[in-house]
């Protein structure tokens, strides 16, 4: 069963907050080339898609309260096209299936939206994103200022950038967007509990890679929401670690992060396990460090408390790991304000997490880090990272690589893990790791 966001109820949370004489233009994001004239698979705007569930490339959409709040330039039908690339709704089923109240073909663009701006005087539109649809929409601004001039009608004077009111309405998840990001999150759920039982030595970090994607496009989902990290060892101290294609070794740790995307939505998860099913000394001790910050950094997913709470919890923690792991020497306060920790832990806390897995929204307003509240999602994923040829760290850590992630929905109360399912505590990831995971 396809579950899909309420598209018409997204455009009412935002057209709520819009003055009469505001309005959207969203350009959706073209084909890419992956060479000669092969395509990349179409991903639509996640813009677009919000508002309308439209998934196809050359569609512009205008949004504005009143009468006729939704205008959309789609595709032309074309049934000599669609046997070769599949079904085009055009203007007709734009209307009759995504809501619009008007719809064009979109080489009508230019001849049409001149008119749709009389009366407009703030519009938002992402300039600078593609000189293309800049010049499309600043040629019908000059053509509607000509017009205006004599019907005195007002034309766009201010514009504001998509984050300034859209990304704001999208950061707040409806009870729609969370059930989509729950189902996201049980199928990497379950990809991330298949590889624990997969993962042995010997076994390829490709072929784990591939359970995953497999895991993910079987139980219905788009695929993987941003390239997974299946890294084996050392490879675990590279964040961003993408060859995946290292046979893994006895005694190393294997550090995943991969996150299904679902009906537009991600999840974005890391565990980081023992390849032969134990930890060792070294490595139990490291992860252990890792999640007592992670833990800590969840429980100040709350509402009302700053963004940055988050990353200085798990902060603290970790540094206190580093000297306590024998990597740092001195005190915790100093360490930490002249950012000495940095050496082994290097990245932020989280992000927010939604349609895109770094998602839209601002962090902090006028340098304060703006306040959670109930509805936002961001993840939580502190970790720590010794690079194997660094010489001042004690030899029994070097090459370890820890990360933790998980997905927190901040409610009105306690924080709601969303990927809580993916065992993480010592006891509960061994016992996973030494079952023995069996091919269908
Ligand atoms: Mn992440």
């Amino acid at each position: 069963m396809t579950h899909s966001p309420d598209f018409a109820a997204n455009r009412q949370r935002l057209l709520a907050q819009m003055a009469p004489d505001e309005a959207v233009i969203l350009f959706a994001s073209p084909h890419h080339i992956r060479n000669g004239d092969a395509e990349y698979r179409y991903r639509p705007s996640s813009d677009v898609y919000w508002l309308t569930g439209w998934t196809q490339p050359e569609m512009v959409l205008f949004l504005r309260p009143g009468e006729s709040t939704l205008t959309l330039f789609v595709q032309a039908k074309d049934e000599e096209r669609e046997i070769w690339t599949g079904y085009r709704p055009g203007p007709e089923g734009a209307k009759a299936d995504f809501g619009a109240d008007e719809a064009f073909t979109i080489d009508d663009l230019a001849k049409e939206l001149p008119r749709l701006l009389h009366g407009v005087t703030t519009l938002h539109h992402a300039f600078a994103e593609s000189p293309e649809h800049d010049a499309v929409l600043l040629g019908a601004i000059r053509k509607a200022a000509r017009t205006a001039r004599k019907n005195g009608m007002s034309v766009p004077e201010t514009f504001h950038a998509p984050s300034k009111l859209l990304h704001e309405v999208r950061l707040i998840k409806s009870k729609a967007e969370i059930a989509l990001m729950r189902k996201a999150a049980a199928i990497t759920a379950e990809a991330h509990i298949e590889s624990m039982r997969m993962a042995a030595p010997g076994v390829n970090e490709h072929a784990i890679d591939a359970f995953i994607d497999y895991t993910f496009r079987k139980n219905g989902g788009v695929g993987a929401g941003y390239t997974n990290i299946v890294a084996g060892g050392k490879g675990a101290t590279c964040l961003h670690y993408i060859e995946n294609d290292k046979p893994l070794e006895d005694g190393d740790l294997l550090l995943i992060d991969a996150g299904c995307e679902y009906a537009y939505y991600t999840a974005d998860v890391t565990r980081t396990f023992p390849v032969s099913g134990t930890f060792s000394k070294a490595q139990r001790e490291v992860y252990e460090w890792v999640l007592k910050a992670q833990e800590a950094a969840i429980d100040a997913a709350r509402p009302g408390r700053p963004y940055t709470d988050m990353h200085d919890a798990a902060v603290r923690i970790l540094t206190e790991g580093m000297i306590a792991l024998g990597l740092l020497e001195g005190d915790v306060d100093e360490l930490i304000s002249e950012e000495t920790y940095k050496k082994y832990y290097m990245h932020g806390t989280g992000h927010w997490l939604g349609m895109d897995v770094h998602d839209v929204g601002v962090y902090a307003r006028g340098g304060d880090s703006r306040p959670l509240a109930p509805g936002m999602v961001v993840t939580v994923e502190p970790g720590l990272y010794i690079q194997a040829n660094d010489e001042d760290a004690p030899e029994h850590l070097r090459g370890i690589g820890v990360r933790i992630e998980d997905d927190i929905l901040v409610t009105d109360g306690e924080p709601d893990n969303l990927t809580i399912a993916i065992p993480k505590s010592v006891e509960a990831v061994q016992a996973l790791c030494q079952q023995s995971f069996a091919t269908t």
